[in-house]
């Protein structure tokens, strides 16, 4: 059996007992390490399985899947992924592949960040699109997610917005000379990511949102010292969001009334947020 288990969001105990039945009862464990990263290392993991943790980078989960199944039709091997299974869709590679050799499948779902947001306050049922925001570069600055935020936002609804991580990159000269070499881990803040997101907005000027749209800014959901602050997309700009991973919720116009609520605890400035609130939102009871 392949399990396909997701570890929750935050820490080694985080994963379901489920979970943990099928770490336990595997041969060979495996931690994908590229959507995503928990915020313990993987010797805390080791500790509380009892097993060893191979990690599987993004090579190794495309090149290797072979590899990760050997046997697997016969003895059990898990495959962990930060957040739920399902929260990114890079695993279905391994999943087909899985099927094609007749070794069955089992997932085991945990949190993610696609329903933790709604520690945010803000209601899971009304958010649209999910976008993705990448690492701008001098040549390379993609605004196809700004169509997403204003079909979203045309609606009145939310809009996540997960941020770039970059683990295991290469520079351009090691990658043409093959040098297995990577740059430091490179994770967006929320401040990187408004920044770009003012940048798209001035260059369309679709009033897809402007700098005074309501964000909600939001850091290492699920653990103990997680942040969430609402403001506008300017306020958020000089937010300390503190250590990785942030998110950002890009806030509709249609608000309910206990959603605003929340907004207002979070608030970086109260009074600039009701003023704001008042002019630009239209809140249902
Ligand atoms: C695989 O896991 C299941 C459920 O935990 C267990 O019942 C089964 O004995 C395990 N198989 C092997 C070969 O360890
Ligand atoms: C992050 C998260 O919500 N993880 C959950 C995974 O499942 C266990 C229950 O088995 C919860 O206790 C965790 O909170």
């Amino acid at each position: 059996m392949l399990y396909v288990i997701g570890l929750g969001l935050s820490d080694e105990r985080d994963i379901t007992v489920k979970g943990l039945e099928a770490v336990r009862s595997s041969e060979r464990v495996y931690l994908e390490s590229y959507t995503s990263i928990l915020m313990v290392d993987k010797q805390r993991l080791e500790d509380f399985y009892g097993k060893e943790v191979t990690i599987a980078y993004r090579e190794t989960v495309e090149s290797c899947s072979d590899e990760i199944l050997k046997d697997a039709d016969k003895i059990n091997v898990s495959f962990l992924v930060v957040g739920d299974p399902y929260g990114a869709t890079t695993h279905t590679d391994l999943v087909i592949r899985a099927r094609e050799l007749g070794v069955p499948v089992k997932t085991i779902h945990n949190a993610s960040i696609m329903n933790a947001i709604g520690a945010t306050g803000l209601q899971l049922y009304a958010f649209g699109q999910t976008i993705s925001m990448v690492f701008f570069t001098d040549s390379w600055r993609p605004d196809s997610f700004y169509d997403r935020v204003k079909e979203n936002s045309a609606i009145g609804l939310h809009t996540l917005c997960l941020l770039d991580i970059k683990v295991r990159e290469q520079s351009l000269e090691n990658m043409i000379r093959n040098r297995l070499i990577y740059e430091p881990p490179r994770y967006m803040t929320v401040n990187e990511a408004v920044e770009q997101l003012l940048e798209i907005e001035e260059k369309r000027q679709e009033n897809a949102y402007t700098k005074d749209t309501l964000a909600v800014g939001v850091s290492r959901v699920g653990s103990d010292d997680q942040i969430i602050r609402a403001g506008t997309l300017e306020q958020l700009l000089t937010v300390d969001f503190g250590k990785p991973l942030h998110s950002l919720v890009i806030v509709g116009h249609r608000l309910h009334l206990l959603e605003a609520e929340v907004l207002r605890e979070n608030a970086v400035d109260l009074e600039g947020l009701n003023r704001i609130l008042l002019r630009d939102y239209n809140i249902d009871k």
